[in-house]
């Protein structure tokens, strides 16, 4: 290799370098169930209190061993509410793809609301992948996704029973794919008050 070519090729290691930096701040990956505010018939599954009707391999399989779920009967909207409302920082201002790690029972159990920053929620999910966890992607492009740099809440509600929600992630790269269980990225702590 004469000198030209190891330059050359030094370059493009370093570019490639600098390319898998940026992934770590494109990405934020949250668990559901660190929701500030859970009301029922939403609840936070945990594998110390394995809900009845759940095989033990669906929560096993879960980032944790918990995740959120509206179970099977529990009723759906007007009859029945149920929400949970995330926090999550975000380092850089974006249009964002929001992935949700999901469980769905069936066709009349597959989706939720979403609503961010108490704006007008959407409706995410109705694919046909039933009784496994999997990823399902936000629309494209959706204006409610348009975020600035800083503190925002995602609301997630209940629109049908039979549901459970693992990891939520966001990314401002259209070509990201979750795959299996993410990561979840660090989020500051709240600012503990001080004792005078
Ligand atoms: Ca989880």
């Amino acid at each position: 290799m004469n000198t030209r070519t190891h330059l050359a090729a030094l370059a493009a290691a370093v570019c490639a370098g600098l390319a898998g930096a940026a992934w770590a701040g494109d990405v934020v990956c949250l668990e559901a169930e660190s929701a500030i505010e859970v009301t029922a018939p939403m609840l936070r599954t945990d594998i110390a209190f394995p809900p009845d009707g759940k095989s033990s391999a669906v929560l096993a399989s879960s980032s944790g061993g918990r995740y959120l779920e509206i179970p099977e009967g529990a009723g759906k909207p007007p009859e029945a509410g149920g929400d949970a409302t995330i926090e999550f920082t975000l380092d850089q201002a974006g249009t964002y793809t929001l992935w949700c790690r999901v469980w769905w029972l069936d066709g009349c159990g597959n989706s939720l609301g979403i609503a961010i920053n108490g704006g007008k929620d959407f409706t995410f999910g109705q694919d046909a992948t039933y009784k496994k966890w999997h990823w399902v992607r936000s629309p494209p492009r959706l204006e409610q996704l348009m975020l600035s740099a800083g503190k925002h809440t995602l609301k997630l509600m209940n629109r049908e029973d039979g549901i459970a929600i693992d990891q939520i992630l966001l990314t401002v790269n259209p070509r990201f794919i979750p795959v299996g269980i993410e990561k979840p990225t660090p989020q500051p702590k709240p600012a503990t008050p001080t004792t005078p």
